[in-house]
């Protein structure tokens, strides 16, 4: 059996530092090469090799794949959704070159799978608000949602074209407490936690009514390993999985809170991001996934909210 090296993109952000344990403890630490423009995240130091790579740089990071022997790369690094508002040039120019650098250096090396994450931030405003399905009028009106849609139909071309094995989700908002989130609108979800537990208080900038389909990180992450480990013919989808953990409003999670910090108290002051989440979907059928590769969560936002606490 050919031993995997995986090269993990990214490898300092919200989810890269968490992938990239999670794969070291499945193929062993010196088989996962961690990788960021970045410096190494705390959480990773002393866990396996580390190399700073500009994912921008295709010649660089071609060297690298090459030299380290890859048989598998993760594409985690990206623009989100709210820093991408602020400058579309550099979101649309990162999150698409990145991506197309990794695609081509996968198939001229013969690369046995890649993965690369799209978000619930493909669907826009005429998209439906509940039970959001796999297929479906997708217009996004944010730079990240473009991006990430666009990024889609690319993972397809170099399936459908070239036999490329790349997987996608569409991750809803993520929330851990391992590694911070990164300009995103959903932010707000893991922002909460440390405020209400360092100052008892939290001004939210979403409205308390604000529906949005969420994720706690260990589901993610496993949704992940499961979508990379299914056998290449249960993959219905070559764009990107739908999946869905749960749906929540600030004011639910902020309630969820208060039965552990009853002194806790929320208040809501709306601002640019509100117009982004207004046009997301507040909930999503994952039912393709479930199907094709068994997918379903273990977090609700009850067991979420208890663990998050736990463990800050
Ligand atoms: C964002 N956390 O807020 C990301 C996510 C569904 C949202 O993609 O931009």
């Amino acid at each position: 059996m050919i031993k995997e090296k995986i090269l993990v993109i990214g490898a300092s952000g919200q989810i890269g530092v968490e992938l990239t344990l999670a794969l070291r403890k499945i193929y062993g630490n010196a088989s996962v090469v961690a990788s960021d423009l970045r410096e190494e995240n705390e959480l990773l130091k002393g866990t396996g090799p580390y190399v700073s790579l500009d994912v921008m740089n295709k010649e660089m990071l071609h060297v690298q794949v090459i030299r380290q022997n890859i048989t598998q790369i993760y594409l985690l690094a990206a623009i989100l959704s709210a820093t991408g508002e602020k400058n579309p040039n550099l979101a649309w120019s990162l999150n698409m070159q990145s991506l197309l650098n990794v695609l081509d250096i996968a198939k001229e090396e013969k690369i046995h799978k890649v993965y690369w994450p799209s978000s619930i931030a493909v669907f826009g405003p005429t998209s439906p608000k509940k039970d959001c399905p796999q297929q479906t009028v997708i217009e996004p009106i944010t730079v990240y949602g473009i991006s990430k849609y666009a990024g889609e139909f690319w993972c397809n071309y170099y399936h459908q074209r070239w036999g490329l094995d790349v997987r996608s989700i569409r991750y809803p908002g993520l929330i851990s407490y391992k590694s911070a989130p990164g300009g995103g609108t959903t932010d707000y979800a893991v922002e909460i936690f440390h405020e209400a537990l360092e100052e008892k208080k939290y001004d939210c900038f979403l409205q308390e009514d604000t529906y949005l389909p969420m994720m706690y990180m260990p589901d993610a992450i496993k949704a992940t390993l499961e979508l990379m480990e299914a056998p290449a013919e249960k993959i219905t989808i070559r764009t990107s999985y739908n999946i869905s953990g749960m749906s929540f409003s600030p004011k639910e999670i902020a309630a969820e809170i208060k039965k552990h910090i009853p002194e806790f108290i929320i208040s809501y002051k709306p601002d640019y991001r509100q117009q982004i989440a207004n046009s997301w979907p507040q909930s999503i059928d994952d039912s393709v996934a479930r199907k094709d590769w068994g997918w379903k969560e273990d977090f609700d936002l009850s067991a979420m909210t208890k663990d998050m606490l736990e463990n800050l």
